[in-house]
């Protein structure tokens, strides 16, 4: 962006631009600010924030922005006169920091109390205008950066919905990993560059299986690896979806001790990221809702306890199909809700096994109970079988207009037919290419590669 001023600036002058009268002109205009939490310390933080002018040169200016939750207080600040009113936080320029030439910036900084997990202010403002600019890539979750956690910030749960920071309903369309216990060849920088450029994706789904060689094999290498991905995911700008994967045994109150353990450790690390989601299981099978309703209120209390704002997502019965799959409907959860706020409940299909009488159930479900699809396949719920192109377009299509956030199984060089990657692609570095997708793969890519188009006021 900084080249692209310059170069313009650089036209506009060789064309004699600059001294062209043109009546009305609009001044140019746009901002970057760069929000840095420099300490912190019980119930207090000091931060830095470094605006930089991308529009005109401007002489005076006052910088706005609006604290994240009604615990946090400006205590005092400096390089700039300070004021609160209700959330939002004023500073105007003292006399020797007024100008800011294009391009030029200047370091403010302030001190404040906060509860819960000090997350970043949001809806910064010089002289009225959002300071959106993006000149290269610092931290791809900051406030302006145009990455999905750049642009929506903390997510949150209204109504039905997904909400962003601007409290507006989203969507997030992504990919789940296969299980890290087996493909962790496919989780590198070069994999996860692609993920996030190529295929646009919003969202990286982290599975970790809890049995099957997993997570109870090695709790503290499989809760640091799952902390890495996070890491990776959000260095790009994308969410990070953390689904422990209980599958066999179907009953998650199995793992009910493991899942606390676990979910303390990377809720109170995770804690300050705005990237991060929590699914704590992944597909309850042969348990009641009462039991699956009984171990989210035991998991969702520890995890609140760390994070206090993060999404959490819960499994519903019978391998999360809201109950369809064992004969029973979505009416079972809108009678007996989880007791918690801030939640959403897993819906999962595969395209192949899974058609109408699902799609009815969603359909009818969304404008009750907020979902999200953590996982569903475009093939045979094996993950092989057949590649249902028609049956997956219809699903894609009616997320799509519910705006319900999709993951796919699997962004994986696995030897089935819902991988998206051909077998061996992780033996390589290529990524990118058509060359290296299955059906699946290219028509996942296809679909989440789309504008996001997300609600940005
Ligand atoms: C499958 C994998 C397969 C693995 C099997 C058992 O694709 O390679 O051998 O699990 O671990 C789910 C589960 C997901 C399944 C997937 C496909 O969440 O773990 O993965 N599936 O069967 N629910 C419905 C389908």
């Amino acid at each position: 962006m900084k080249r692209m001023l310059a170069l313009l600036a650089t036209c506009a002058t060789a064309l004699g631009l600059t001294t062209l009268a043109v009546p009305q002109a609009v001044a140019a205009t746009g901002c970057k600010v760069d929000y840095t939490v420099t300490s912190q310390w019980a119930g207090g933080f000091q931060a830095g924030v470094k605006i930089t002018n991308l529009g005109d040169p401007v002489s005076n200016w006052t910088l706005k922005f609006t604290l994240p939750d009604a615990g946090q207080k400006l205590t005092q600040g400096w390089n700039a006169t300070w004021s609160q009113s209700g959330s939002t936080v004023s500073a105007t320029n003292l006399d020797w920091n007024r100008t800011l030439a294009t391009g030029g910036s200047t370091d403010l900084g302030f001190t404040g109390t906060f509860t819960g997990s000090n997350p970043k202010p949001s809806a910064f403002t010089l002289n009225g205008v959002a300071c959106t600019g993006d000149i290269g890539g610092e931290d791809p979750t900051d406030p302006g950066d145009s990455t999905p956690v750049g642009t929506n910030g903390q997510l949150h749960v209204c109504g039905v919905n997904l909400c962003n920071q601007y409290n507006r309903p989203i969507q997030l369309r992504g990919m789940s990993t296969h299980g890290i216990q087996w493909f962790s060849k496919c989780y590198n920088n070069a994999s996860l560059d692609a993920l996030a450029k190529d295929w646009k994706s919003d969202l990286l789904r982290i599975a970790m299986y809890v049995q099957e060689q997993g997570y109870e094999t090695d709790p503290a290498g499989f809760t640091s690896r799952v902390n890495s991905y996070v890491d990776m995911a959000e260095a790009r700008g994308m969410y990070a979806l953390i689904d422990f994967h209980t599958l066999t045994p179907g009953d998650p109150n199995y793992n009910l001790d493991r899942a606390k353990t676990f979910f303390a450790s990377v809720a109170a690390r995770n804690a300050a990221k705005k990237n991060v989601i929590y699914e704590i299981a992944n597909e309850p099978n042969g348990v009641s809702w009462t039991a699956i309703k009984n171990y989210a209120e035991q998991v969702i209390p520890v995890i609140r306890a760390a994070d206090p704002d993060a999404v959490i997502i819960v499994g519903t019965r019978g391998w999360s199909s809201l109950g369809v799959s064992d004969g029973s409907n979505e009416t079972e959860v809108i009678n007996n809700p989880v007791n918690a706020t801030n939640i959403m409940y897993a819906f999962h299909f595969y395209a192949a096994s899974h058609k109408d009488n699902y799609r009815a159930a969603v359909s009818r479900a969304a404008s009750k109970l907020p979902l999200f699809v953590t996982e569903f396949g475009t093939v045979t719920a094996t993950g092989g079988g057949t590649f249902d192109r028609t049956s997956t377009t219809a699903w894609l299509d009616l997320l799509d207009q519910l705006k319900i956030s999709y993951a796919n199984w699997t962004y994986s060089d696995a030897n089935e037919s819902s991988a998206a990657f051909k077998p061996g692609t992780c033996n390589g570095t290529d990524y990118s290419s058509s060359a290296v997708l299955t059906d699946s793969g290219a028509l996942l890519k296809s679909r989440i590669s789309t504008p996001d188009s997300f609600p940005t006021s």
